[in-house]
């Protein structure tokens, strides 16, 4: 899933698409490197973020999303029903929701929904995340918001566990390290962890922390490997080539099970 940023102001490409050609051009380019699927956001949900009036958000969204669409599966990434409603009737066929709390408006839309779970709201969530086993919560959650969604009627369910959404660096590699078991109750796993503060903390270099969103390829893409292994189905990034190119080695190694032919050892 590659992330097409319609906004002034996300952490790490804000203002960068907002304009919707040049919006449409990234959108075609991720989709061209590999992306399954283009994600489409009008409102920042970095910490401290503010809300979007509704008219903004659609103004921003709904054009990209209708010239994307003929080329390339669309997700919109909103919490709004009303910018999820005219995105699916722009072709959008899953609502990327980080509230965990659309899934009537999927249901009645007839597309998919992706659950994410969030502790609060984007403007505070990062003040002082708790949990008293954040990786039980978690998965409990969204485990729950599967049931209902499918019971509603909606026929693809994704669940995600909202890494860096009111979450402590200790609470993201908790959930990351446990993630196979969300994987394990059987509903497709989406995970997000491209170019979030937590990687820089985390993995400090000899010249001290990586600060700069553009330090943090190196991370992005090993917590996108360490997510592929552990069985998730899709990743959230805005690297596409080089977490295709990624998923791809996963892949092939997966499948290379058995001793080599002598040559083809040889060769390297
Ligand atoms: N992360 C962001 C936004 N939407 N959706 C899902 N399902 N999972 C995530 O981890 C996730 C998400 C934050 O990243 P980004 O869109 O790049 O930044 P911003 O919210 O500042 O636009």
């Amino acid at each position: 899933m590659g992330v097409l940023n319609v906004t002034p102001d996300s952490f790490s490409d804000g203002g960068r698409y907002l304009d919707p050609d040049r919006a449409l051009a990234h959108g075609l380019a991720m989709a061209g490197a590999g992306a399954d699927v283009v994600d489409v956001g009008g409102e920042s949900s970095r910490p401290g973020a503010g809300r979007v009036p509704e008219a903004e958000e659609l103004r921003r969204v709904v054009p990209v999303v209708a010239a994307l669409a003929p080329h390339v599966r669309v997700s919109v990434d909103t919490v709004k029903p009303a910018v999820a409603q005219a995105a699916v009737e722009a072709g959008a066929t899953l609502v990327n929701d980080i509230s965990g709390m659309l899934w009537p408006v999927a249901a009645a839309c007839g597309v998919g929904w992706v659950a994410m779970h969030m502790q609060g709201a984007p403007r505070t969530m990062q003040v002082h995340p708790r949990y008293d086993d954040v990786v039980a919560e978690v998965h409990g959650f969204l485990v729950e918001r599967a049931r209902t969604a499918l019971e509603a009627g909606v026929r693809e369910v994704w669940l995600d566990p909202g890494i860096g959404f009111g979450k402590t660096p200790a609470h993201n590699l908790a959930l990351l390290h446990h993630l196979s078991e969300l994987v394990a109750e059987g509903h497709p796993v989406l995970v997000g962890t491209s170019r979030k503060g937590f990687l820089g903390r985390l993995a400090p270099t000899p010249t001290g922390p990586p600060g700069d969103v553009d330090d943090r390829l190196p991370g992005s893409l090993a917590t996108a490997t360490w997510a592929m292994l552990a069985g998730a189905s899709m990743v959230r990034v805005h690297d596409v080539a080089s977490t295709v190119e990624a998923a791809v080695l996963v892949g092939t190694t997966r499948l290379a099970s058995g001793p080599l032919p002598r040559q083809q050892a040889m060769s390297g």
